[in-house]
């Protein structure tokens, strides 16, 4: 049977090609590259599936869960790097932050803009691994443009409906960037929902590290539920401060997000039951539409986590996320294992197709 899930979809996601995380001071490969996406695009039409082009969207859709400077960061970033000389004088030719106003510098005071171009991206980025090159603006637009795509089709009466989003964008909170990721794509979508009129909506991460950006995000708000699966930070994994389970939301946002942190080595069983904690936490909340934040960086092999998850577990994760009947829009977060990542994806989105019954 062919993929009934449509895949929205961004050639410009090729322009973001960093050549370099910088992580503990030492520049290591990039994990995040443009080959990810194009593997699942491959899997992902040679199972059937139908192809949309991302559509473009103005700068509205995305000052709705980020700040209006992070946005006027993120767009001149590379420009302004590059007319400071930079790329010849130090010679580093992407944007890499190195001071940063952290609360212990100071001290309750608000930051103001550093006049320094080299001193200005730690003013939004929270890492030293997120770097910034000539077309990093163009490709996170065209990865938003994609998911806030997928989300108007959804409004319209998709059933399902999955963007090859990329760079990836799960870790990004309203005012800050980092963990490869630039702007919040599932964030992003979730907003589009809302606005279509989906009066509750549930994000449900199950990518490998916590999502923080949606966390954040939609913190103080219940209209949105935030539910994330992920390899526990207090074990020793990125993003390191936040993700534990005590971490609910505050205000009227108070018991809308959950956590469910789970250690290293952990196998289909035991996420499994935490996936289907998420799925049903999501349908308890009312939401009459879902985001799947699918990373797929929690499969034994993935260079950048420890959790232990098969493919016919993501098939079955799929199974469960579909099951309640709901619309779904499906995000690309993570997943590192280019020979692992299409058939990931292809079973998740077939899963999904089984247990909705209606795509
Ligand atoms: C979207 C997503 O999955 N972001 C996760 C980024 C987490 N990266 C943490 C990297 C920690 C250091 N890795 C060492 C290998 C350096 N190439
Ligand atoms: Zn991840």
């Amino acid at each position: 049977m062919a993929l009934a899930i449509p895949l929205v979809w961004a050639d410009d996601h090729r322009l973001h090609a960093p050549s370099a995380e910088i992580w503990v001071g030492v520049r290591t490969p990039a994990a995040e590259t443009p080959a990810r996406a194009d593997a699942i695009r491959s899997t992902l039409l040679e199972a059937g599936a139908s192809e949309v082009a991302a559509t473009p969207h103005d700068d509205a859709s995305l000052e709705a869960v980020h700040d209006s400077s992070l946005l006027a960061f993120l767009a001149s970033a590379w420009a302004d790097w590059d007319a400071a000389g930079l790329p010849a004088d130090p010679g580093q030719d992407q944007v890499v932050p190195y001071i940063f106003p952290h609360p212990g510098l100071m001290g309750g005071l608000e930051p103001a803009l550093p006049a320094a171009t080299w001193a200005r991206p730690g003013a939004f980025c929270f890492d030293t691994m997120t770097l910034i090159g000539p077309g990093t603006w163009v490709a996170a637009r065209a990865a938003a443009d994609a998911a806030l795509t997928a989300a108007d089709l959804v409004t319209g009466g998709a059933p399902l409906v999955y963007a090859c989003c990329r760079p990836p964008g799960h870790h990004v909170t309203r005012t800050a960037y980092g963990g490869s990721c630039y702007l919040n794509n599932a964030a992003v979508a979730a907003q589009q929902l809302r606005a279509g009129g989906a009066a509750r909506v549930a994000v449900i991460d199950i990518d490998a590290h916590h999502g923080n950006g949606a966390q954040s995000i939609f913190w103080e708000r219940n209209d949105v539920l935030t539910a994330s699966v992920h390899i526990d930070p207090a074990t020793g994994w990125f993003p390191h401060f936040l993700g534990g389970e005590a971490e609910r939301g505050d205000g009227a946002g108070l018991g809308s997000n959950l956590n469910i942190p789970l250690p290293p080595g952990a196998r289909d069983g035991e996420w499994l039951r935490a996936v289907d904690v998420l799925v049903q936490t999501a349908r308890s909340s009312g939401a009459e539409a879902l985001v799947l934040a699918l990373g797929v960086d929690a499969a034994g092999g993935d260079p950048e986590s420890p959790l232990d998850v098969t493919v016919r577990g993501f098939r079955e994760a799929g199974r469960l996320i579909g099951q309640p009947g709901l619309p779904v829009v499906v995000v690309q977060e993570g997943g590192y294992d280019l020979a692992a990542i299409g058939r990931l994806v292809l079973a998740t989105l077939e899963g999904l197709q089984e247990g909705h019954g209606n795509a």
